[in-house]
């Protein structure tokens, strides 16, 4: 695995969203583990739970507009169901994640799944094996040190 030259300084603020949170909070314990391992103590992140991953990017957009903040992470999970609503939510989301990255110039991590199935979620939010929570917090590590 590449060696990351990870920041000393600075913060991570998390957006975590409660709908689907048997999956959410797997992704968030990963990601905070993984931060942890890398030196971020408690105080260096801050977690915000919003309704779902259509309320991200507002919550998102403005804890990078926070001067200490160095860069957000988003983490939840779009299951399909039987309606059109997944593509809206899952789309909107993305979009807006992407837009609050580029507008306040800030690394903006998206963790958040979108599976056709619970079980395609479940594969992707493990304990011991794959996580997207995880790799979020090191795709924010690398994007920090750039
Ligand atoms: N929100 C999710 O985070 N995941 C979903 O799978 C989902 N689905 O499928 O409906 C979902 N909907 C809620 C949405 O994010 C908003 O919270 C809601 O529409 C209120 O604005």
């Amino acid at each position: 695995m590449a060696v990351l030259n990870i920041k000393k300084t600075g913060t991570i603020a998390i957006v975590v969203s409660r709908f689907n949170d048997f999956i959410s909070k797997p992704l968030l314990a990963a990601c905070l583990a993984e931060l942890k391992k890398a030196g971020f103590d408690d105080e260096r992140i801050s977690t915000v739970w919003v309704p779902g991953a259509f309320e991200i990017p507002l919550a998102a957009l403005k804890l990078a507009k926070k001067k200490d903040v160095d860069a957000v992470i988003c983490l939840g999970a779009v299951i399909r169901g039987q309606t059109y609503h997944f593509e809206v939510v899952a789309n909107e989301a993305a979009r807006g994640m992407m837009d609050a990255s580029l507008l306040t110039g800030k690394p903006m991590i998206m963790g958040v799944l979108t599976t056709d199935t619970v079980d395609q979620a479940q594969k992707r939010a493990q304990d011991k094996g794959p996580n997207k929570g995880r790799d979020a917090a090191r795709a924010a590590l690398e994007m920090m040190a750039i």
